[in-house]
Protein backbone atom coordinates (compact mmCIF):
# COMPACT_ATOMS: atom_id res chain seq x y z
CA UNK A 1 0.00 0.00 0.00
CA UNK A 2 1.56 3.33 -1.39
CA UNK A 3 2.59 6.31 1.19
CA UNK A 4 -1.04 8.42 -0.10
CA UNK A 5 -3.26 5.34 0.61
CA UNK A 6 -2.32 4.37 4.19
CA UNK A 7 -2.79 8.41 5.05
CA UNK A 8 -6.35 8.14 3.41
CA UNK A 9 -7.28 4.73 5.65
CA UNK A 10 -5.81 6.59 8.36
CA UNK A 11 -8.10 9.39 7.59
CA UNK A 12 -11.05 7.40 7.17
CA UNK A 13 -10.96 5.73 9.54
CA UNK A 14 -10.85 8.47 11.84
CA UNK A 15 -13.83 10.27 10.16
CA UNK A 16 -15.99 7.03 10.98
CA UNK A 17 -15.01 6.87 14.54
CA UNK A 18 -15.88 10.02 15.68
CA UNK A 19 -19.02 9.92 17.78
CA UNK A 20 -20.43 13.34 17.51
CA UNK A 21 -20.15 16.70 15.56
CA UNK A 22 -17.41 17.98 18.12
CA UNK A 23 -15.17 15.01 17.29
CA UNK A 24 -15.46 14.98 13.38
CA UNK A 25 -15.09 19.06 13.36
CA UNK A 26 -11.68 18.07 15.30
CA UNK A 27 -10.75 15.72 12.63
CA UNK A 28 -12.04 17.60 10.20
CA UNK A 29 -9.42 20.75 11.64
CA UNK A 30 -6.48 17.96 11.69
CA UNK A 31 -6.73 17.30 8.27
CA UNK A 32 -8.03 20.19 6.25
CA UNK A 33 -7.54 22.99 9.10
CA UNK A 34 -4.94 25.56 7.65
CA UNK A 35 -2.18 23.02 9.81
CA UNK A 36 -4.07 19.88 8.70
CA UNK A 37 -2.40 17.14 7.22
CA UNK A 38 -4.03 16.81 3.86
CA UNK A 39 -3.25 20.89 3.64
CA UNK A 40 0.37 20.06 4.00
CA UNK A 41 0.68 17.73 1.19
CA UNK A 42 -1.50 20.36 -0.76
CA UNK A 43 1.25 23.12 0.53
CA UNK A 44 4.10 20.76 -0.19
CA UNK A 45 3.34 20.76 -4.02
CA UNK A 46 4.57 24.19 -4.32
CA UNK A 47 8.41 22.65 -3.48
CA UNK A 48 8.03 19.78 -6.28
CA UNK A 49 9.79 19.82 -9.50
CA UNK A 50 6.76 20.02 -12.59
CA UNK A 51 6.79 15.79 -12.77
CA UNK A 52 6.57 15.34 -9.14
CA UNK A 53 3.70 18.00 -9.30
CA UNK A 54 2.02 16.39 -12.21
CA UNK A 55 2.11 13.02 -10.29
CA UNK A 56 1.22 14.08 -6.77
CA UNK A 57 -1.08 17.16 -7.82
CA UNK A 58 -3.97 14.96 -8.24
CA UNK A 59 -3.01 12.28 -5.86
CA UNK A 60 -3.25 15.44 -2.80
CA UNK A 61 -5.95 16.78 -4.36
CA UNK A 62 -8.46 13.58 -4.63
CA UNK A 63 -7.31 12.98 -1.09
CA UNK A 64 -8.65 16.26 -0.26
CA UNK A 65 -11.81 16.26 -1.77
CA UNK A 66 -12.28 12.17 -0.80
CA UNK A 67 -12.00 13.02 2.68
CA UNK A 68 -14.38 16.35 2.42
CA UNK A 69 -16.87 14.34 0.72
CA UNK A 70 -16.25 11.21 3.44
CA UNK A 71 -16.77 14.17 6.35
CA UNK A 72 -19.84 15.58 4.83
CA UNK A 73 -21.72 12.24 4.58
CA UNK A 74 -20.46 11.53 8.35
CA UNK A 75 -22.05 15.11 9.50
CA UNK A 76 -25.13 14.55 8.09
CA UNK A 77 -25.64 10.84 9.25
CA UNK A 78 -24.62 12.31 13.25
CA UNK A 79 -26.73 15.12 12.73
CA UNK A 80 -29.60 12.87 12.16
CA UNK A 81 -28.60 10.68 15.24
CA UNK A 82 -28.93 13.85 17.69
CA UNK A 83 -31.91 15.05 16.21
CA UNK A 84 -32.97 11.48 16.37
CA UNK A 85 -32.06 11.47 20.35
CA UNK A 86 -33.14 14.64 21.06
CA UNK A 87 -36.67 13.12 19.60
CA UNK A 88 -36.51 10.42 21.65
CA UNK A 89 -35.70 12.71 24.72
CA UNK A 90 -37.69 15.82 24.90
CA UNK A 91 -40.90 14.14 23.40
CA UNK A 92 -44.05 15.01 25.28
CA UNK A 93 -46.36 12.41 26.41
CA UNK A 94 -50.00 13.69 25.00
CA UNK A 95 -51.16 10.96 26.59
CA UNK A 96 -50.34 11.95 30.58
CA UNK A 97 -52.56 14.26 32.40
CA UNK A 98 -52.38 18.16 32.32
CA UNK A 99 -51.31 18.38 36.10
CA UNK A 100 -51.47 15.59 38.91
CA UNK A 101 -54.71 14.85 39.99
CA UNK A 102 -55.96 17.88 42.45
CA UNK A 103 -55.82 16.28 46.17
CA UNK A 104 -57.72 18.68 48.08
CA UNK A 105 -61.54 18.17 48.73
CA UNK A 106 -64.64 20.17 49.36
CA UNK A 107 -65.33 20.86 53.09
CA UNK A 108 -69.20 19.27 53.80
CA UNK A 109 -70.13 22.35 54.92
CA UNK A 110 -69.07 24.03 51.85
CA UNK A 111 -70.62 21.35 49.76
CA UNK A 112 -74.02 22.14 51.76
CA UNK A 113 -73.52 25.64 51.21
CA UNK A 114 -72.98 25.32 47.68
CA UNK A 115 -76.39 23.10 47.19
CA UNK A 116 -78.40 25.23 49.54
CA UNK A 117 -77.39 27.96 47.24
CA UNK A 118 -78.12 25.79 44.13
CA UNK A 119 -81.69 24.92 45.91
CA UNK A 120 -82.96 28.41 45.86
CA UNK A 121 -81.17 29.84 43.41
CA UNK A 122 -83.30 27.41 41.23
CA UNK A 123 -86.57 28.40 43.22
CA UNK A 124 -85.70 32.22 41.82
CA UNK A 125 -83.73 33.85 44.60
CA UNK A 126 -80.84 35.83 44.10
CA UNK A 127 -77.90 35.56 46.59
CA UNK A 128 -77.07 38.41 48.78
CA UNK A 129 -74.16 39.15 50.72
CA UNK A 130 -72.83 41.06 53.57
CA UNK A 131 -69.75 41.26 56.49
CA UNK A 132 -69.17 39.58 59.07
CA UNK A 133 -68.19 42.81 61.47
CA UNK A 134 -71.99 44.93 61.57
CA UNK A 135 -73.01 47.69 63.11
CA UNK A 136 -75.00 47.22 66.42
CA UNK A 137 -78.04 48.74 64.38
CA UNK A 138 -78.11 46.23 61.29
CA UNK A 139 -77.39 43.24 63.55
CA UNK A 140 -80.01 44.32 66.23
CA UNK A 141 -82.23 48.02 65.82
CA UNK A 142 -83.67 47.57 62.81
CA UNK A 143 -84.63 44.16 63.26
CA UNK A 144 -86.56 45.18 65.99
CA UNK A 145 -84.21 44.42 68.98
CA UNK A 146 -83.58 47.60 70.53
CA UNK A 147 -80.97 48.51 73.30
CA UNK A 148 -81.64 46.21 76.23
CA UNK A 149 -84.26 44.02 74.60
CA UNK A 150 -84.06 41.10 76.06
CA UNK A 151 -83.55 39.26 73.05
CA UNK A 152 -80.18 40.57 72.92
CA UNK A 153 -79.13 38.37 75.63
CA UNK A 154 -80.47 35.16 73.68
CA UNK A 155 -77.78 36.01 71.20
CA UNK A 156 -74.91 35.56 73.27
CA UNK A 157 -73.27 38.78 70.96
CA UNK A 158 -69.19 38.98 70.54
CA UNK A 159 -68.55 42.77 70.89
CA UNK A 160 -66.02 44.85 68.95
CA UNK A 161 -64.19 47.39 71.09
CA UNK A 162 -66.12 50.32 71.16
CA UNK A 163 -65.63 53.15 68.23
CA UNK A 164 -63.92 56.78 68.45
CA UNK A 165 -67.86 58.05 68.13
CA UNK A 166 -68.71 55.62 71.20
CA UNK A 167 -70.59 53.22 68.58
CA UNK A 168 -70.70 49.49 68.64
CA UNK A 169 -69.57 47.00 66.19
CA UNK A 170 -70.90 43.29 66.53
CA UNK A 171 -69.80 39.96 65.25
CA UNK A 172 -73.14 39.48 63.11
CA UNK A 173 -75.27 36.61 65.25
CA UNK A 174 -77.02 36.15 62.13
CA UNK A 175 -77.15 36.76 58.83
CA UNK A 176 -80.25 39.21 58.93
CA UNK A 177 -78.72 42.46 58.61
CA UNK A 178 -77.48 41.43 54.73
CA UNK A 179 -81.19 41.46 54.35
CA UNK A 180 -81.91 44.68 56.05
CA UNK A 181 -79.11 46.42 53.84
CA UNK A 182 -80.44 44.88 50.46
CA UNK A 183 -83.81 46.87 52.31
CA UNK A 184 -82.40 49.75 52.64
CA UNK A 185 -80.88 49.89 49.22
CA UNK A 186 -83.18 48.15 46.28
CA UNK A 187 -87.01 48.46 46.34
CA UNK A 188 -89.43 45.54 46.50
CA UNK A 189 -89.85 43.11 45.18
CA UNK A 190 -87.43 41.43 47.06
CA UNK A 191 -86.59 37.66 46.94
CA UNK A 192 -82.98 36.92 48.50
CA UNK A 193 -80.66 33.81 49.84
CA UNK A 194 -78.22 34.97 52.58
CA UNK A 195 -75.85 32.54 53.47
CA UNK A 196 -72.84 32.97 55.68
CA UNK A 197 -70.68 32.91 58.76
CA UNK A 198 -72.50 33.90 61.53
CA UNK A 199 -70.99 33.92 65.23
CA UNK A 200 -72.16 33.52 69.10
CA UNK A 201 -70.69 32.63 72.27
CA UNK A 202 -71.57 29.15 72.36
CA UNK A 203 -69.16 25.96 72.33
CA UNK A 204 -70.43 22.16 72.71
CA UNK A 205 -71.24 18.99 70.51
CA UNK A 206 -74.25 20.92 68.57
CA UNK A 207 -73.29 24.69 68.88
CA UNK A 208 -69.72 26.51 67.48
CA UNK A 209 -68.78 29.87 68.21
CA UNK A 210 -68.41 30.70 64.30
CA UNK A 211 -71.47 28.44 62.31
CA UNK A 212 -73.54 28.91 59.05
CA UNK A 213 -76.66 30.13 58.48
CA UNK A 214 -78.61 30.80 55.48
CA UNK A 215 -81.81 33.57 55.51
CA UNK A 216 -84.36 33.76 52.96
CA UNK A 217 -86.56 37.11 52.34
CA UNK A 218 -89.49 38.02 50.09
CA UNK A 219 -91.15 41.35 50.11
CA UNK A 220 -93.48 41.80 47.69
CA UNK A 221 -97.18 43.30 47.64
CA UNK A 222 -98.76 39.69 48.20
CA UNK A 223 -96.95 37.28 49.95
CA UNK A 224 -98.43 34.67 52.79
CA UNK A 225 -97.09 31.65 55.02
CA UNK A 226 -98.49 29.65 52.24
CA UNK A 227 -95.90 30.89 49.89
CA UNK A 228 -93.06 30.34 52.61
CA UNK A 229 -94.83 26.40 53.62
CA UNK A 230 -94.36 25.55 49.77
CA UNK A 231 -90.66 26.91 49.30
CA UNK A 232 -89.75 25.22 52.73
CA UNK A 233 -90.81 22.06 51.30
CA UNK A 234 -89.55 22.10 47.56
CA UNK A 235 -86.22 22.97 49.69
CA UNK A 236 -86.14 19.85 52.11
CA UNK A 237 -87.08 17.69 49.11
CA UNK A 238 -84.33 19.18 46.96
CA UNK A 239 -81.95 19.26 49.36
CA UNK A 240 -82.68 15.70 51.27
CA UNK A 241 -83.06 14.34 47.90
CA UNK A 242 -86.35 12.85 48.60
CA UNK A 243 -89.57 13.05 46.65
CA UNK A 244 -91.87 13.60 49.32
CA UNK A 245 -91.73 15.89 52.81
CA UNK A 246 -94.07 16.09 55.68
CA UNK A 247 -93.53 19.29 57.72
CA UNK A 248 -95.37 20.44 60.90
CA UNK A 249 -95.14 24.05 61.88
CA UNK A 250 -95.51 25.28 65.85
CA UNK A 251 -95.98 28.86 66.61
CA UNK A 252 -92.77 30.72 68.43
CA UNK A 253 -91.55 34.11 68.25
CA UNK A 254 -89.11 36.04 67.14
CA UNK A 255 -88.74 39.99 67.26
CA UNK A 256 -88.31 40.21 63.70
CA UNK A 257 -91.55 38.51 62.46
CA UNK A 258 -95.16 38.56 63.33
CA UNK A 259 -96.17 35.82 63.62
CA UNK A 260 -93.45 33.64 63.69
CA UNK A 261 -93.40 29.74 63.13
CA UNK A 262 -91.06 27.02 63.00
CA UNK A 263 -91.06 23.93 61.47
CA UNK A 264 -90.27 20.44 62.04
CA UNK A 265 -89.85 17.84 59.13
CA UNK A 266 -91.35 14.42 60.15
CA UNK A 267 -88.01 11.66 59.82
CA UNK A 268 -87.66 8.21 60.68
CA UNK A 269 -84.50 7.38 63.04
CA UNK A 270 -84.96 3.64 63.96
CA UNK A 271 -82.90 2.53 61.19
CA UNK A 272 -79.32 3.94 63.06
CA UNK A 273 -79.68 6.34 59.98
CA UNK A 274 -82.24 9.49 59.34
CA UNK A 275 -85.09 9.26 56.39
CA UNK A 276 -87.01 11.60 55.36
CA UNK A 277 -90.66 11.91 54.58
CA UNK A 278 -91.97 8.78 56.53
CA UNK A 279 -91.32 7.97 60.57
CA UNK A 280 -92.37 8.49 63.96
CA UNK A 281 -89.87 11.18 64.96
CA UNK A 282 -89.47 14.92 64.24
CA UNK A 283 -86.21 17.23 63.41
CA UNK A 284 -86.28 20.86 63.82
CA UNK A 285 -85.97 22.21 60.47
CA UNK A 286 -86.12 26.40 60.13
CA UNK A 287 -87.45 29.29 61.88
CA UNK A 288 -89.61 31.87 60.15
CA UNK A 289 -92.46 33.85 59.81
CA UNK A 290 -93.66 37.16 58.26
CA UNK A 291 -91.52 40.16 58.46
CA UNK A 292 -92.28 42.27 61.52
CA UNK A 293 -94.03 45.65 60.22
CA UNK A 294 -92.11 47.95 62.18
CA UNK A 295 -88.94 46.14 60.42
CA UNK A 296 -90.27 46.84 57.60
CA UNK A 297 -90.45 50.73 58.33
CA UNK A 298 -87.33 50.63 59.50
CA UNK A 299 -85.65 49.48 56.42
CA UNK A 300 -87.36 52.29 54.66
CA UNK A 301 -90.20 49.93 53.20
CA UNK A 302 -94.36 51.00 53.02
CA UNK A 303 -95.72 48.48 55.22
CA UNK A 304 -98.94 49.32 54.33
CA UNK A 305 -98.47 48.01 51.10
CA UNK A 306 -95.90 45.63 51.18
CA UNK A 307 -95.63 42.53 53.43
CA UNK A 308 -93.25 39.53 53.27
CA UNK A 309 -91.84 36.39 55.21
CA UNK A 310 -88.60 35.04 56.09
CA UNK A 311 -87.19 32.37 57.41
CA UNK A 312 -83.85 31.37 58.49
CA UNK A 313 -81.56 27.46 59.12
CA UNK A 314 -78.29 26.58 59.74
CA UNK A 315 -76.11 25.05 57.99
CA UNK A 316 -73.79 22.92 59.19
CA UNK A 317 -76.55 21.54 60.74
CA UNK A 318 -78.01 20.40 57.88
CA UNK A 319 -74.64 19.22 56.66
CA UNK A 320 -74.18 17.19 60.29
CA UNK A 321 -78.00 15.32 59.05
CA UNK A 322 -77.27 14.82 55.54
CA UNK A 323 -73.54 13.60 55.73
CA UNK A 324 -73.67 11.58 59.46
CA UNK A 325 -71.38 14.04 60.69
CA UNK A 326 -71.97 13.32 64.91
CA UNK A 327 -70.03 16.19 66.18
CA UNK A 328 -69.97 20.16 64.78
CA UNK A 329 -66.73 20.90 66.54
CA UNK A 330 -64.88 18.22 63.73
CA UNK A 331 -65.97 20.70 61.09
CA UNK A 332 -63.52 23.20 62.34
CA UNK A 333 -60.47 21.04 63.79
CA UNK A 334 -58.94 20.95 60.31
CA UNK A 335 -58.04 17.43 60.60
CA UNK A 336 -57.22 15.66 57.25
CA UNK A 337 -58.05 12.14 58.16
CA UNK A 338 -61.30 13.49 58.05
CA UNK A 339 -61.47 15.82 55.31
CA UNK A 340 -60.35 12.96 53.50
CA UNK A 341 -63.32 11.07 54.95
CA UNK A 342 -65.79 13.46 54.69
CA UNK A 343 -64.45 15.78 51.43
CA UNK A 344 -66.68 16.32 48.35
CA UNK A 345 -64.71 15.84 45.18
CA UNK A 346 -63.04 19.16 44.19
CA UNK A 347 -64.57 20.92 41.15
CA UNK A 348 -67.60 18.79 41.17
CA UNK A 349 -70.23 22.02 41.68
CA UNK A 350 -73.50 20.52 43.18
CA UNK A 351 -76.26 21.65 40.29
CA UNK A 352 -79.89 20.57 40.57
CA UNK A 353 -79.82 18.88 36.86
CA UNK A 354 -76.00 17.16 37.73
CA UNK A 355 -76.59 16.08 41.12
CA UNK A 356 -76.25 17.77 44.41
CA UNK A 357 -74.25 15.54 46.46
CA UNK A 358 -73.69 12.30 44.14
C1 LIG B 1 -85.27 40.42 58.23
C2 LIG B 1 -86.50 40.07 58.71
C3 LIG B 1 -86.70 38.80 59.22
C4 LIG B 1 -85.02 35.65 59.59
C5 LIG B 1 -85.45 34.54 60.47
C6 LIG B 1 -85.34 32.80 61.82
C7 LIG B 1 -86.66 33.06 61.83
C8 LIG B 1 -84.69 31.72 62.58
C9 LIG B 1 -82.65 30.67 63.21
C10 LIG B 1 -82.78 29.27 62.78
C11 LIG B 1 -81.69 28.45 63.36
C12 LIG B 1 -81.20 30.94 63.06
O1 LIG B 1 -79.38 29.16 62.63
S1 LIG B 1 -80.38 29.50 63.54
O2 LIG B 1 -80.03 29.67 64.90
N1 LIG B 1 -83.38 31.63 62.47
O3 LIG B 1 -85.36 30.99 63.28
N2 LIG B 1 -84.65 33.64 61.03
S2 LIG B 1 -87.03 34.32 60.85
O4 LIG B 1 -85.93 36.67 59.71
C13 LIG B 1 -85.67 37.90 59.23
C14 LIG B 1 -84.47 38.26 58.75
C15 LIG B 1 -84.26 39.52 58.25
C16 LIG B 1 -85.05 41.80 57.72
Amino acid sequence: MSDIQAIERQILDAIASATDEAALEAVRVSVLGKKGSISELLKSLGGMTPDERKVNGPLFNGLRDRAAAAIAARKTVLEEEALNARLAFERVDITLPARPEPSGSVHPVSQALDEVTAIFADLGFAVAEGPDVEFDDYNFTRLNIPPDHPARQMHDTFYVAKQADGSRHVLRTHTSPVQVRTMLKQKPPIRIISPGRTYRVDSDATHSPMFHQFEGLVIDEVTHLGHLKWVLEEFCKAFFEVDKVEMRARPSFFPFTEPSVEWDLRCDRSGGQIKFGAGNDWLELAGSGMVHPRVLEMCGIDSTKYQGYAFGGGIDRLAMLKYGIPDIRSFFESDLRWLRHYGFAALDLPTLDGGLSR
